[in-house]
Order: C-alpha cells, then structure tokens, then sequence
C-alpha cells in the first residue's frame, strides 16, 4: 500500500488508570527498566541500565557506519568510526533518566511507556566532546540549531520521521555534550545506539539521540516532530508546551527485605535495617538533603559527597524496624532549593514525575 496508513491515528488512544492496553504491555516489554537493587551501585550494570526506544533498533555495521556533518556549515566534513576512535577520549559517569520515569504514578496518565522509577541509571560513558567538532565544522553565520539525527524511522501520532533532536550552539559549549561510543568500558550494546550516540549530561534522557547518522547545522529552529510535537510540558493535549530539559531533583531507596512475587509488598526482619540509594538531580546540580519517612515522620539521611557532577549520590539511613505495616518513602532537596513532591505534579503526558518513592512493606 502507498501513503500513510497511520494518518488516522493522530490521537492517543484513552487510558484508564491502573489498567493497561496490550499495546502498553508490548512497549513495556520491550522497554525494559532499571532492576531497583542495582541503586546500592555507583555503577548500573550494563544489562540493567534501562532502556527507552520509540522505534526498531537498527542494526547498524561499526566498520562501515559514518557520520556526517552538513547543512549550513563553512567545512562540512564526515567521520569513519575508527576516525571517531583517535580523538582525545573522555569518560563521564553520567546519571541517564528518561522524562517518562514516573509515568503510571500520573492520574490521569496518557497513553505512553508505563514507568513506575525504573528508567534511570548511570553509565560510564566514553566518547569525544562534540563542542571541537562543530568548531571544526564551522557553522555558518546564521545558524541557530544543531540537529542530531538516529538511522530509526517510525511513526507516531500519524506523522513518519527519523528520530531527531536539537541543541542550540549555546547548549552545546555549556553542556559538555559528547559523542560516545562505548558504555562501561564495551562497545555500545545495538539497544543503547551502537555505533555511535550522543549524551547531553545532566537533561533528561530524550536528547541523547541513538544510532547517530547526521548532525546538521540550521537556519531555523529544528521542528522535527520529538523536538515541538512531545517532551513538553502541557497543561492540556493543545498546549504547545514548554520543553523540557534538566532532570528534576530525585532520590530512590532499593526496596528493603524481600519481595512477594504477585504484590510486590516487601518482607523486612524487625530490627536495625540498612537502607541505601541514590539522589540526583538537573545540570549535575548537587543534592544537599535526603530524608526518609517511615509512618509519615521524616528523617535525614546520611548523604554522601558528590564525586562526578553529572552523576548519582549514594545515602544511607538506618532504620530500627519494628513489626507492623509501613509505607517508607524518600525525598531529595538540591543545592538550587528544589525539593520532591510528595504527589506527582501535574502533565499531561506524564513527564518528569518526581514525586518521593512508596516501598510498601511488612515488618515481621
Ligand atoms: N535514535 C533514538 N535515540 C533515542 C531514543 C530513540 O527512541 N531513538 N530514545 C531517547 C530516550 S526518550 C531516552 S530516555 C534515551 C534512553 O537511552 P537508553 O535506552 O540507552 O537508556 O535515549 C534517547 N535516544
Ligand atoms: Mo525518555
């Protein structure tokens, strides 16, 4: 068939809380999140670190891929992998997570990835800065965008494009954005972009265009459909919204105990009870704060320093737990005087839900 069948699907489809379509079950699947115990890690396992793709994973060959610079620069050039390779290397433990964390804790929630916390993680990322690169380039007088663009294609809400997104040449000198290649000391998996990807430290995770093909210099601002038609804030599904960008301040706790395979309520001994996580939060910014509630009463945890500034801080809280039935909850404040929620702020698509964590568990 000719055209796009997909025309007639310029809506969401509706939702009701707490209950999912097959549809979101297939995303879930494929989707997959951070498993919660790998948070009393500096480091996520490379097979835990969540996973977010809108599309097919291309399966791209490293040998052959390249990358090319064009549109309004002066020297447009393009780069072999093994070209890539021979820049002077960086390696950046980068705290990575996804707008949609939170999703299904948003009421009511769109049709979407259904996260609960699971889609964050940290990487240690290895690759070159790309600020010398567009330098090299040499944008044009003029430009206003970069655009980055992945090799997956696909549809959504009825219009086709490539995966794509922007930064203005102001965004790229202060964010420190790399171009990597390789994650935990291997080469990028094909699910988190192999060959070749982009990671903007300290957004969230949207801008850290995959499967990199293009980066192009333009005129006007970049309107692909992942830069002004999602990743925003709405109030309603008609506001043209306001992007986002930095990560929100945010802390989770591994879940103590042990779990129940169908409700997912834990199992604690009574006692003293070693909790343990991880507090982060937008440009890198330092968290200063974290408490814990147990039965509503907040305490502070013992926060440790911050060793790279665009990842994660550990915490820990001793907790004498003694029998009964308990929500505990954390909540990180940063440096800039942003403190979590303790219910979910409101978006329409659900993003950047950065409401403090409920454990559910039964001390015994
Ligand atoms: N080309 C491409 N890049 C992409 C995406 C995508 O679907 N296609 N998803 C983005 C989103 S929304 C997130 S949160 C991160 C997730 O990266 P990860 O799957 O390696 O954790 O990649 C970003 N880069
Ligand atoms: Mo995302």
């Amino acid at each position: 068939m000719s055209g796009n069948p997909f025309q007639i699907y310029s809506d969401k489809p509706t939702t009701v809380d707490g209950i999912y379509s097959q549809e979101e079950i297939g995303l879930a699947n494929r989707n997959s999140g951070n498993l919660l115990e790998t948070l009393a890690l500096d480091i996520t396992p490379t097979g835990c670190h969540y996973l977010l793709n809108h599309f097919d994973v291309p399966l791209l060959d490293p040998k052959v891929h390249i990358l090319r610079f064009s549109g309004s620069f002066e020297a447009p050039f393009e780069l072999l992998m093994a070209e890539i390779m021979t820049l002077p290397a960086v390696t950046m433990p980068i705290t990575m997570e996804c707008a949609g964390n939170g999703r299904a804790g948003v009421s009511p929630r769109s049709h979407s990835m259904p996260w609960m916390y699971e889609a964050v993680g940290t990487s240690e990322w290895t690759g070159t800065k790309l600020a010398p690169l567009i330098e090299k380039a040499c944008p044009k007088d003029g430009v206003v965008e970069i655009s980055f663009m992945g090799a997956d294609y696909g549809y959504d809400m009825g219009k086709s494009h490539f995966f794509g997104r922007s930064l203005t040449l102001n965004q790229i000198k202060e964010l420190d954005v790399l171009l990597v290649y390789a994650m935990n000391g291997s080469p990028l998996l094909p699910q988190h972009g192999s060959p070749l990807r982009i990671i903007v430290p300290g957004w969230y995770g949207m801008g850290n265009v995959k499967w990199l093909t293009d980066i192009k210099a333009l005129t006007e601002p970049y309107n692909g459909y992942q830069q002004v038609k999602t990743y925003r804030f709405k109030a309603h599904k008609d506001d043209p919204g306001i992007p986002i960008q930095t990560i929100r301040v945010k802390s989770l706790m591994v879940p103590p105990g042990v779990p129940d395979w169908s409700t997912r309520k834990r199992f604690v001994s009574a006692g003293k009870v070693d909790l343990v996580g991880r507090a982060w939060s937008g440009d890198g910014s330092p968290i200063v704060k974290v408490e814990v509630a147990v039965a509503d009463e907040w305490r502070n945890a013992k926060l440790f320093e911050k060793k790279d500034r665009y990842a994660w801080q550990k915490w820990t809280f001793s907790w004498q737990a003694e029998p009964g039935e308990y929500i505990l909850r954390c909540r990180a404040s940063d440096v800039n005087g942003n403190i979590q929620p303790l219910d979910p702020p409101w978006d329409q698509a659900g993003f950047a839900n950065n409401a403090a964590q409920r454990v559910h568990v039964f001390v015994g």
